[in-house]
Parts: C-alpha cells; sequence; structure tokens
C-alpha cells in the first residue's frame, strides 16, 4: 500500500521522517509529483493542498490532516463526500495552544506591552493592577483546544465565558461558563476584556471578528486571534486599534500568510504578532495518527476522529 504525502510545494521532511520511523517498511511513502501506482495510493497526508490534488487516486480511503484544522482541505470545494478526513490534536497540541492563549490574556492584563515600552524608554513607572477576577475572558471555540485553554484561565483566576454552537454537558465545561449561538454571543460579549478566538474556519465563522462584534466589546478590550486569519477582518481590526476601541491584538494567523513584510500588523504598537507558532503539532503525533488511521482501514474498525462534513469541523 502507497501513502501518498501532499503539501504546497513539498512536504516537510520532519513530517516525512517521523512516518517512516513509525511505519518502517510497511509502506511506501511517495510525494504526489512522483507517484508511480496512483491504484496503491489509499491514504493521503495532506497539508495546504492544491485544490483537485485528489484526482487520480481512485482507491483513495481516507485523507489525514498533519493539523488540527481542516478547512485547508474542505476549501477545495470538489472533494468528495465519500472521502473521510482525520485530523491530528494530541496532548502536546492543546497543551502548546493553552500557554499560547494563558501567556497572551496575561500579557495583556499585566500590561506587557505598556511597561517593555517604559523600559525602552528607561521609565519607572507604576501602572494601576487589577484583579483577575475582575477581567473575565471570552473564548470563542469550545472544542480540544478552546476547553483546555478555558481550564487554563480559569485557573489563572479569569473568569471564563465560552462560545460553542450547541450547548455544552455543565461537567465538561467545569469552572467555564457556557453560551451557545447568536443570542449567547450576544450575551458574553459585552462582559469581556479579552476575547479569544479559537473557532474552525467555517462559512458561519468566516470574518467573525470584524467592526460589529468590535463594537459589542467593552472599550479596550484585547483580541487573540491563533484560530486562522480567515476568521479576523484586519481593516476593522486596525481602525478600531486606532480609535481604542480595541486595546490590544494578538496575531498568530493571518489572511496571507508568511505575514507580508509591509503589513501594518508588523509595526504597530498594539499588535503581538507570532508566526503560526501557537501550537505545533509533533511529527511522531502525526506519524501515530496515521498509523491509527491505517490500523482502522485494515480491519474495518471505525477512524478515529473523523471530521463531521457536514459541520465543516
Ligand atoms: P474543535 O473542532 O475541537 O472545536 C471547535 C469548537 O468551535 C467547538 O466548540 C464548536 O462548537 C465551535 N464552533 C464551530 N462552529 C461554530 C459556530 N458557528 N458558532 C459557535 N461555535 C462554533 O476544534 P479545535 O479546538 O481542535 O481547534 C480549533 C481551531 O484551532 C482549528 O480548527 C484550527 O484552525 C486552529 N488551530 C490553530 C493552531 C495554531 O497554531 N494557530 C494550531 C491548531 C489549531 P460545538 O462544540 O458546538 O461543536
Ligand atoms: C493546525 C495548525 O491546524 O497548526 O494544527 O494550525
Amino acid at each position: 500500500m502507497t501513502l501518498v504525502l501532499v503539501g504546497t510545494d513539498s512536504f516537510p521532511d520532519r513530517w516525512r521522517r517521523a512516518l517512516r520511523a513509525t511505519l518502517g517498511d510497511r509502506y511506501r511513502l511517495q510525494e504526489l509529483p512522483e507517484l508511480d501506482d496512483p491504484e496503491a495510493a489509499r491514504v493521503a497526508v495532506a497539508w495546504n493542498p492544491p485544490p483537485g490534488w485528489w484526482r487520480g487516486l481512485p482507491n483513495l480511503a481516507a485523507i489525514v490532516s498533519p493539523g488540527a484544522g481542516v478547512h485547508h482541505l474542505l476549501r477545495d470545494p470538489d472533494l468528495p463526500d465519500r472521502l473521510p478526513i482525520v485530523r491530528t490534536v494530541d496532548a502536546s497540541l492543546v497543551e502548546q495552544m493553552g500557554h499560547y492563549v494563558l501567556w497572551a490574556v496575561l500579557d495583556f492584563h499585566r500590561q506587557g506591552d505598556r511597561y517593555r515600552q517604559q523600559q525602552r524608554q528607561r521609565q519607572w513607572q507604576l501602572l494601576p493592577a487589577r484583579r483577575a477576577a475582575d477581567c473575565p475572558a471570552g473564548l470563542l471555540g469550545l472544542g480540544r483546544l478552546g476547553l483546555a485553554a478555558g481550564r487554563q484561565l480559569a485557573a489563572a483566576g479569569f473568569p471564563v465565558l465560552g462560545w460553542s454552537r450547541s450547548p455544552k454537558d455543565p461537567a465538561q465545561l467545569g469552572a467555564i461558563a457556557g453560551f451557545h449561538g447568536p443570542e449567547g454571543l450576544a450575551a458574553l460579549l459585552p462582559q469581556c476584556q479579552s476575547l479569544v478566538c479559537l473557532l474552525p474556519l467555517t462559512p458561519a465563522t468566516a470574518g467573525l471578528l470584524n467592526r460589529d462584534l468590535f463594537d459589542r466589546l467593552p472599550r479596550g478590550a484585547a483580541i487573540v486571534n491563533a484560530a486562522r486569519g480567515g476568521h479576523l477582518v484586519e481593516a476593522d481590526l486596525l481602525d478600531a486599534l486606532t480609535d481604542g476601541r480595541v486595546g490590544a491584538a494578538y496575531l498568530d494567523v493571518f489572511a496571507t500568510e508568511p505575514l507580508p513584510p509591509g503589513h501594518p500588523f508588523w509595526t504597530h504598537p498594539a499588535v503581538t504578532v507570532t508566526p503560526h507558532a501557537a501550537a505545533l503539532t509533533p511529527p511522531e503525533a502525526i506519524a501515530a495518527r496515521v498509523e491509527a488511521v491505517l490500523a482502522a482501514l485494515e480491519t474495518g474498525a471505525p477512524l478515529p476522529e473523523p471530521v463531521d462534513r457536514s459541520r465543516g469541523y
């Protein structure tokens, strides 16, 4: 059986090495352009593939996304429904994202940008301190990553208000106050001193971080976007930062990646840019997920965590 490796330009070497180390010689690993026997291709590992990449692979049975997000696969409108998609989420990814979110919310809360600016000016000046208990954090998305990030924020003393598509079981939410649907969002936004986006990018969530949403937050709240660039209307954020409606932004993902050198986010004093680095899937986790998918296909067992194509995540 052949495992097809598909990337935008080429498949990252570290992923290929981990796959080889885990799978040994049991499967052939071939990149799409060099594929010599398309009929033998049963599973593809695909990250940001070009549209239509799957055409010509008649026996493909499953696609593995090396990341937690699957928008890079579903944006191909012709990808057949019959092809199941399995995403990769592991404990390390969840921990890293929790830390990223906690770091961003704490940095804003402890006025890191203002103290760094004062340091550059050799200025010794105390700023007023606020209690975490008085600064609720909003969390858009209560999935694998959102729930874990919410628990970290709650453990640091922030009241956490979480938003999902469907209502959540209180036992799952723990200290997080749950909101759902459009009414839930309307009730949550005016309460949040910081707002974190950990939603999947779908037609329903694209462009959600926009002027209208910023206007419903308390003045000066922070935005943290660690989900996808397509959630944010960048021009609306720049306007809101300029007139102080939004106080700071921590951005890990962008409409265009890498962020173009001339982009205003690079130099904006209230914007912290990280290069899509909030949480990196360990190569071994990708290999383990591929191994589990291959085993499921061989034994006829259900695939692990398949994406619900009708929801888009
Ligand atoms: P999950 O699929 O586990 O959870 C998604 C959450 O979003 C669920 O709570 C879901 O609600 C909610 N949701 C989806 N659509 C809506 C909607 N229309 N309205 C309200 N809530 C909605 O995702 P993960 O937590 O695993 O990952 C989230 C995203 O994080 C990924 O899709 C990816 O894009 C991004 N990511 C970014 C990384 C980075 O390094 N920057 C790394 C990894 C992931 P419900 O519970 O009701 O289904
Ligand atoms: C992911 C990512 O989706 O790294 O895992 O963005």
